[in-house]
């Protein structure tokens, strides 16, 4: 049998510049089982047939369905979905009469017996398909956490890690008139070298836990386009539309009916076709949302979608939104379920999550720690609201591994080409508190260079740590201070350090750039009352926030900050029984939805921030 490697690696060898070689997926078998394709954009704007819903699963903590007793790969795995021929015939699996799951969800607060379950699942779904000529069968995920491996009809289709950014398979050639099935293999068990690694402080749910889709697009189809202003420029709309195929000569046509802006062009030897055309769009802000129906077309496929047109620059320790100078009020946000608890999904979550936010006075929020779903970026960007989004490169990662480094960036390729169209997002953040060192500066050098190669306009951040406090003094150090746009760090002055010594605190911040803080903040469990010195009381939380925006008036170039975080949420990091009970209790909103003293203290701060800007 040929072996190859996942089409994966081949894309990112062509785009990492290889500073790390390497696989970040695992080998597959054979050319016919690597049906994975670039990431088809904006999916949910394409015909397609959704495969959400009930899917029938089944548990398996030894991998029982995938190796044999000797633990070498099964050729007659549950892929099979094998029924016995006879009623003679073993067969010791049935997803027919296995329990079934909602899809999307994740499998720890849809069966209470897998709260805590780290390991393989599998998922069956059938559907029913007809073939339509001349058109082509795309399997689309929206994430599956972490490990996934998916089969057609019993073939392989191909693999995908990572647990927070799409992915799609061509299917056309596996499927046939009538009955169909998709088993999928979920593994969520946690790896040094994964990314995220080991150790991180959030609920590690498994499963199908964004939509899957099966689109429909023609043979030669629209694979990805570009939208935006041009860098610093508010007068001229750039872009390019693109072909899945190197195909010369196709007439596309990108069309802003309102601006009265119809673009022909004919793609080049690339299958691409750029253009830059003079505009005079309203501006997109927090103020005025404003959104533009696009359609980008050619002639058997019509694509529409709502672009903003905004620009988004620094200057000296500034950060200018059409250029205006921003302060950015934000809130951090896990993409945890408000009320029912579990991952959030869906567009009504989006919703209340980002109400929340707006209520607190925010014109911004930081996503955290991983690429979130599309419809909290869309629904953002429809309220009015910056968004900073994110790959878990989170904590201490295997910086010399390149696996891993494929792996991230990777995953801040599929992210920037899902959201590249939303105005809404202005910076690419690329990790989360990494420990210092020459092979960290490396990683993230290179993932910062690939975000600035990849997305022409907008920033680059990352949030690092304050290295050297002294007494009261806070001065922030960090060689990737040359990589970003944006310098962002956490701080728990007041929680972690130095409790109670927030209004004694001074900052150095010694980069001509913006500052953020992109987390600051302290736990406290919702209805519990006492005095300001106890530990989890409101009073106590309450008290943190008053110190540190006083602390916050005396930061030079400060331009941000984003409290860590708008709602409790699951984290096994959390154990004390009767307080947190596997809840971070950091939130400004408990996890029931109610506010706790603190998000008061935040909201008129935010307040004045707004009066005086
Ligand atoms: C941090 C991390 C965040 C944690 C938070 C905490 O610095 O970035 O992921 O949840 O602190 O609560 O300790």
């Amino acid at each position: 049998m040929k072996k190859v490697k996942h089409s994966l690696m081949v894309l990112l060898l062509a785009t990492s510049g290889c500073l790390f070689a390497g696989n970040a997926n695992a080998e597959i078998q054979d050319a016919s089982e690597n049906r994975q394709l670039p990431l088809v954009t904006n999916i949910f704007g394409r015909q397609s047939l959704t495969l959400c819903g009930q899917w029938n699963y089944i548990v398996d903590p030894l991998e029982n369905g995938y190796y044999d007793y000797r633990h070498k790969p099964l050729a007659n795995g549950f892929f099979q979905n094998k029924k016995p021929a006879n009623p003679s015939e073993l067969v010791e699996y049935d997803f027919d009469t296995s329990p079934t799951m909602n899809i999307p969800t994740d499998w720890n607060t849809a069966d209470e017996k897998l709260f805590y379950y780290e390991g393989t699942v599998w998922f069956k779904k059938s559907f029913n398909y007809q073939h339509k000529q001349g058109m082509r069968a795309v399997l689309y995920f929206g994430a599956v956490n972490y490990d996934a491996k998916v089969w057609v009809n019993g073939q392989k289709v191909g693999e995908h890690v990572g647990g927070f950014t799409p992915f799609n398979f061509d299917v056309t050639e596996v499927l046939k008139d009538g009955d169909n099935f998709v088993v999928v293999k979920v593994d969520n068990k946690r790896d040094q070298d994964n990314v995220p690694t080991l150790n991180f402080d959030w609920w590690n749910y498994g499963g199908i836990t964004r939509e899957v889709l099966l689109a429909e697009v023609p043979n030669t189809y629209i694979e990805d386009y570009y939208i935006q202003l041009a860098k610093g420029n508010a007068g001229l709309i750039e872009g390019w539309v693109k072909l899945n195929e190197a195909k010369a000569g196709v007439e596309v046509t990108v069309d802003i009916p309102e601006l009265k802006l119809k673009q022909t062009l004919k793609t080049g030897v690339d299958g691409k076709a750029q253009f830059s055309v003079k505009a005079k769009p309203e501006l997109w802000s927090p103020e005025h949302p404003k959104l533009y129906q696009v359609t980008v077309s050619k002639a058997d496929e019509t694509l529409n979608d709502e672009i903003g047109f905004r620009t988004i620059e620094t200057r000296g320790r500034e950060i200018l939104l059409n250029g205006k100078p921003v302060f950015l009020r934000g809130v951090s946000i896990h993409e945890e379920a408000p009320f029912r608890q579990g991952r959030a999904w869906s567009e009504a979550d989006a919703h209340t999550l980002l109400s929340w936010a707006k209520e607190l006075g925010c014109n911004y929020v930081r996503l955290a720690h991983y690429p979130h779903n599309e419809h909290m970026v869309r629904e953002a960007e429809k309220m009015g609201i910056m968004v900073w989004s994110e790959i878990p490169v989170y904590w201490t990662i295997s910086w010399e591994n390149p696996d891993t480094y494929q792996n991230a960036e990777a995953q801040l390729r599929d992210e920037i080409t899902r959201d590249r169209n939303r105005c809404a997002i202005i910076i690419w953040s690329v990790a989360n508190e990494t420990p210092h060192g020459d092979a960290r500066d490396k990683f993230l050098s290179s993932l910062a260079k690939y975000a600035h190669a990849n997305d022409p306009v907008r920033l680059v951040s990352m949030a690092m740590e304050v290295t050297s406090a002294q007494g009261n003094m806070n001065r922030l150090q960090d060689n990737m201070n040359e990589y970003v746009d944006v310098v962002a760090f956490n701080e728990y002055v007041g929680w972690y350090r130095d409790t109670k010594a927030a209004r004694s605190m001074v900052w150095e911040i010694p980069y001509e750039k913006p500052a953020i803080i992109s987390e600051f903040g302290g736990g406290a469990l919702q209805g519990w009352h006492g005095s300001v010195d106890q530990r989890f009381t409101e009073e106590f939380q309450e008290d943190l926030y008053k110190a540190n925006v006083d602390m916050f008036e005396r930061i030079k170039g400060l331009a941000g900050t984003s409290p860590w975080i708008l709602m409790d949420f699951r984290s096994p990091r959390r154990q004390l029984f009767g307080v947190q009970d596997f809840f971070n209790r950091k939130g400004l909103v408990s996890e029931k939805g109610i506010k706790k003293l603190a998000f008061y203290v935040m909201k008129d701060w935010y307040e004045k921030k707004k009066n005086n800007e």
